[in-house]
């Protein structure tokens, strides 16, 4: 397929539950004059405390890099995990790929949107960035959970993946809460700076929905779902889940 810009988040790489197979997959299969990468590629947090980085992750990196010399426009914008490459913005490498903490983004039909990974909600609601650490340990014990409750599952002979964090995240009241603060915090800034609607990451969860006058989109993530946004070439909007790859 060949689109007018795919946005992908929160990949994750150096992390145990990077999908990089089935980005790479993604990637393979998916052509775009844009691609924005919107926050938490690299996971320098998770590679402070363990690194798990398989070749698999150096060679996402590899494919973006050779998709920017391959005439794809490339748009990093950091986000929290990767906010080691913060010092050193707005970073320009080579003809094509740009790096920054937020992007302007004009559709096809003329829309503006701000991309922005999202991570400013965390500093509005939590003002400690213990409790933010705090929410990323839970969600990997939540990730751990997952793999084990799977492996018995695949020995049972029950073929369907089950995602105890997902179940979680549109269950549990909390957090159902925090996504829809997420989601407002977000389309009210984008309506502060007179935006059409902002495209952003961060809470793995891919959405497309109007608030409050607002577009508000979500590419998801690439540890649990293979999410992508995509506009095609005559500017409509779709969420893509990557199911295709099995391994
Ligand atoms: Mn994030």
């Amino acid at each position: 397929m060949k689109y007018k810009s795919i946005f992908i988040s929160d990949i994750h790489l150096g992390t145990k539950f990077s999908k990089a197979d089935e980005i790479l997959d993604f990637m393979k299969h998916n052509e775009s004059e844009n691609l924005y990468l919107v926050g938490d590629i690299i996971d320098g947090w998770a590679m402070k405390r363990k690194l798990k980085w398989a070749q698999s992750h150096s060679d996402v990196i590899q494919k973006i890099l050779r998709k920017a010399r391959n005439h794809t426009n490339v748009f990093f914008v950091i986000g929290n995990h990767d906010d080691f490459i913060r010092p050193f913005l707005p970073l320009i490498l080579g003809d094509r790929l740009k790096v920054d903490d937020s992007f302007e983004y004009v559709s096809v039909k003329n829309k503006k949107f701000y991309i922005t990974h999202g991570d400013f909600f965390d500093s509005i609601t939590m003002t400690k960035k213990w409790l933010a650490v705090l929410g990323d340990y839970g969600y990997d014990l939540l990730l751990h959970l997952n793999s084990i409750i799977n492996f018995f599952r695949k020995k049972f002979g029950i073929k369907k993946y089950w995602s105890i964090s997902k179940y979680v995240k549109d269950n549990v009241k909390k957090s159902v809460s925090f996504i829809n603060d997420f989601e407002n915090v977000l389309a009210r800034h984008a309506k502060q700076k007179s935006y059409d609607g902002i495209i952003c990451g961060h809470i793995h969860k891919a959405e497309m929905k109007v608030v409050d006058g607002i577009i508000y989109m979500n590419s998801g993530d690439w540890v649990e779902s293979c999410s992508a946004l995509v506009e095609t070439l005559e500017g409509d909007w779709q969420l893509v889940e990557w199911n295709n790859y099995e391994n």
